[in-house]
């Protein structure tokens, strides 16, 4: 057991109503321009970027180290919105690590969390609040909020795993989510 360069515990205060993490350390902001080459309409996406690229989705961390052995947690939070008619969504990774699995309890909000295995699986998990949707190691993941309220998750995972955003934005997920007449349409 190590005794030097022990960290040291640490709180922190998390609205779970809003889905708030009240103090963070780090803030990750991505925004429409940031998803080039992901929507099926790129003229509805330019358009967004045009009209004030406004935020599309937020991560918020504590300071813990990425390395094996801690736990790094994040609360992820995904405005509402439709590119054309195709439902925001995170760009989705899988984990540099593949191996290594993520847990995202839903705080608020409406959607899917999407994912697909190597193996050529693909899976759609409905996301409500309090509901926890597990995603095993090598699964890619991606939000997608079909609601009119931000999707918000508290996400926990190893934290040496890293992002690989790999395949997806040439290849994407086998299925899209929009919003036609009103109803959840899955493609
Ligand atoms: C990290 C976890 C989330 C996402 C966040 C943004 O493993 O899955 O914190 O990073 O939802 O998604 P993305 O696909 O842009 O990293
Ligand atoms: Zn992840």
């Amino acid at each position: 057991m190590p005794t030097t360069n022990l960290m040291t515990p640490f709180g922190t205060d998390i609205d779970l109503a809003e889905g708030a993490m009240n103090d963070p350390d780090r803030h990750l902001i991505r925004r429409p321009s940031d998803m080039k080459g992901y929507y099926q309409d790129e003229d509805a996406l330019q358009k967004l970027i045009d009209d004030g690229d406004a935020v599309h989705y937020e991560v918020f961390e504590k300071d813990v180290p990425e390395k094996y052995g801690h736990v790094l947690f994040c609360i992820s939070s995904l405005q509402p919105g439709r590119v054309g008619d195709e439902c925001f969504m995170t760009k989705g990774h899988y984990h540099t690590i593949l191996e290594t699995a993520e847990v995202y309890l839903c705080l608020r909000g409406t959607g899917f969390m999407a994912m697909k295995s190597p193996d050529g699986r693909s899976v759609l998990e409905p996301m409500t609040r309090n509901r926890l949707v597990y995603v095993p190691p090598c699964w890619a993941h991606r939000s997608i909020n079909t609601g009119d309220e931000p999707l918000v998750s508290f996400c926990a995972y190893q934290g040496d795993a890293g992002h690989n955003y790999g395949d997806i934005a040439e290849q994407g997920f086998p299925q899209r989510v929009f919003i036609r007449d009103g109803k959840t349409v899955i493609q």
